[in-house]
């Protein structure tokens, strides 16, 4: 297989305006929800995806409706990048009737099948043990669809990083992982933590091409997925992308950053995507006042989410169980005395 050191800029100012609209709905989104949940209307925790918006960006303007993706913990943007609709997540995320998993995840746990988003998620890695299974379903069913999981750099350090590739190895599946290295794991700077050379050695470790790339440059980032992922649907099996960036913001909203240099953000900030990419627009025939009309509609469009959002109700406490696996309590506490398990076959017992 050959190896791409450079990729080929494709740079089509019209495919680069798209990603662009995209990105900034992704940072408006972010933007809103940490304004959302200052005000009091978030519940738990938002972890936001504000500077690495043009590695989703890019990815997934390179899949299908019908291929998947798994996200993790900061899932915001995967999400959007995907298609799914921001008015529902920002539902999702303020507890309200219509959001993307029925107010029962928020924001940790959007999903939207839908388009392909199989789901966000709290536990670390466990996205690729998910999409390895996803894969490997697609491969089983001969299906002609890809799988893409979002993994950050710390999560590289957990051992169901190591099951996953392996497995997707072994099974040549139709899956590509996604490394977003944002240099830090919580208040941890990754590197302090990790030996070796780091995720593209890794991966490389099981024999799976993986390829680096500036994560903040998204018409980079849009031309090696569109070459891996042309691999892996032409049958080349699973491939790694390393995409660069920094996260500018702390790991949660309220986290901040009491571990960092002075400085250190400020300096990251001039390499975020948007402003990069607007630059780049505005030499390469795109009207500033276009760009800033498209940003403007982002912020427009959101801010019109949270209105409806916050209008929206509260779920009935009736639909509590709805939608929930729920096979009524375990064996020893059953309270009219019988033994049987659940009528439909089933394990019975609790289902944590
Ligand atoms: C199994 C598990 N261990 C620990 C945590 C707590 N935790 C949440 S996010 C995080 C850091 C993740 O870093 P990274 O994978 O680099 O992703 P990033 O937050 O930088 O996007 C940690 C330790 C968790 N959610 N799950
Ligand atoms: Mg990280």
């Amino acid at each position: 297989m050959s190896k791409i050191t450079e990729p080929v800029r494709t740079n089509e100012p019209a495919r680069v305006f798209e990603l662009f609209k995209t990105m900034c709905l992704i940072r408006a989104f972010e933007e809103r929800a940490e304004d959302a949940f200052d005000a009091g209307f978030v519940n738990g925790s938002i972890h936001q995806y504000i500077g690495e918006e043009a590695i989703g960006t890019g990815v997934c303007a390179n899949l299908r409706d019908s291929d998947y993706i798994l996200s993790n913990h900061r899932g915001h943007g995967h999400s959007i990048a995907k298609g799914a609709n921001p008015e529902a997540m920002m539902k999702e995320l303020m507890g309200r009737v219509g959001g993307t998993s029925g107010a029962k995840g928020g924001s940790m746990h959007i999903a939207d099948f839908s388009v392909g988003m199989l789901g966000a998620n709290g536990v670390l890695a466990d996205g690729l043990t998910m999409g390895v299974g996803a894969a490997q379903a697609i491969s089983l069913k001969g299906e002609d669809a890809i799988v893409t999981v979002f993994v950050g750099d710390g999560t590289t350090n957990r051992g169901p990083f190591y099951e996953a590739l392996n497995w997707a190895m072994v099974y040549a599946l139709p899956i590509m992982f996604v490394c977003e290295n944002n240099s830090y794991a919580s208040s941890t700077m990754t590197r302090s933590v990790t030996a070796g050379e780091g995720p593209v050695a890794r991966a490389k470790a099981f024999g799976m091409p993986a390829f680096d790339v500036d994560g903040n440059d998204v018409s980079a980032v849009d031309t090696l997925a569109a070459d891996l992922i042309g691999r892996i649907r032409g049958g080349g099996g699973p491939q790694f992308l390393h995409a660069r960036t920094y996260r500018v913001k702390g790991h949660i909203s309220r986290d901040k950053m009491l571990y960092r240099a002075e400085g250190e953000t400020e300096e990251h900030w001039k390499d975020e995507p948007i402003g990069r990419c607007a630059a780049w627009l505005a030499t390469n025939g795109i009207a500033e006042d276009e760009v800033n009309a498209a940003r403007d509609a982002a912020y427009a469009r959101i801010d019109a989410a949270v209105a409806e959002a916050k209008e929206a109700p509260f779920p009935d406490a009736s639909l509590a169980y709805a939608d929930v696996q729920d096979y009524g309590p375990p064996e020893p506490w059953a309270q009219d005395g019988s033994q049987d398990g659940p009528q439909d076959g089933s394990q019975s017992g609790s289902t944590s």
